[in-house]
């Protein structure tokens, strides 16, 4: 689509911003730095997963009036938000990142979740899984990423989807999400957390409990 520049304020002469195409990460967004979202390093637990696009559904399931098994197309006509935010890995390396998605809320909403459930589990193509409390996923906007810095999300760092768990340590968020869970389970225990880790994997805590 081709856009013709306007004009800014009156001496500041704006120009039309290039539209990045896909493959060609951005480095800077409004000022701040970008990393390369292959800065994220791959210690996943049984590495890089390729999910096929063409048989891949989301599952929306649990406490859900109507369970749903979404393709990639239909996750990406819902709305787009864009967030910057920092992954922090406990292991001490972090990348800042452009994430752009859809609310995992819209989701819900789409599902008929129910409003009183209490914990959402994110499961993956590797087998990995995480939770959450289903109040801090609506109350932060909280985002289901398929495209980082402009690009869309990398096989090997998480295509076709990747929870940005804003304020959660890394192992929060989970990369390769096939399922959304709805469910009142306070118990579940995602994969590092059935080793010790913090549930609320909150980054100003300790994440060992
Ligand atoms: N599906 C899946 N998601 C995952 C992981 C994983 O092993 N599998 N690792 C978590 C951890 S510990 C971190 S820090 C981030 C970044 O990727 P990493 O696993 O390669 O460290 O992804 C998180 N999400
Ligand atoms: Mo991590």
């Amino acid at each position: 689509m081709l856009t013709i520049a306007g004009c800014g304020p009156a001496g500041t002469p704006s120009e039309p911003e290039p539209t990045p195409l896909d493959g060609v990460e951005i480095d800077e967004y409004q000022g701040q730095g970008l990393d390369s979202v292959l800065d994220m390093r791959e210690n996943s637990i049984r590495g890089p997963q390729n999910v096929d696009i063409a048989t891949y559904r989301l599952s929306v399931t649990g406490l859900v009036d109507t369970p749903l098994g979404l393709t990639y197309d239909e996750v990406l006509a819902l709305p787009h938000y864009s967030k910057v935010l920092r992954l922090n890995c406990v292991e001490g390396w972090d990348v800042n990142i452009l994430w752009e998605g859809v609310l995992v809320s819209d989701l819900l909403t789409a599902a008929g979740a129910d409003p009183e459930a209490t914990v959402l589990i994110f499961q993956a193509a590797d087998g990995y899984s995480t939770s959450l409390p289903a109040s801090y996923v609506r109350d932060n906007d909280i985002l289901l990423a398929y495209r980082t810095n402009g690009v869309t999300l990398p096989a090997s760092r998480g295509y076709p989807f990747m929870l940005v768990a804003e304020d959660k340590w890394g192992y929060k968020w989970c990369k390769w999400v096939t399922g959304i869970e709805v469910s009142n389970d306070t118990s579940y225990r995602g994969y590092w957390e059935s080793f010790g880790y913090s549930n609320t994997g909150d980054l100003e805590d300790s994440f060992r409990e």
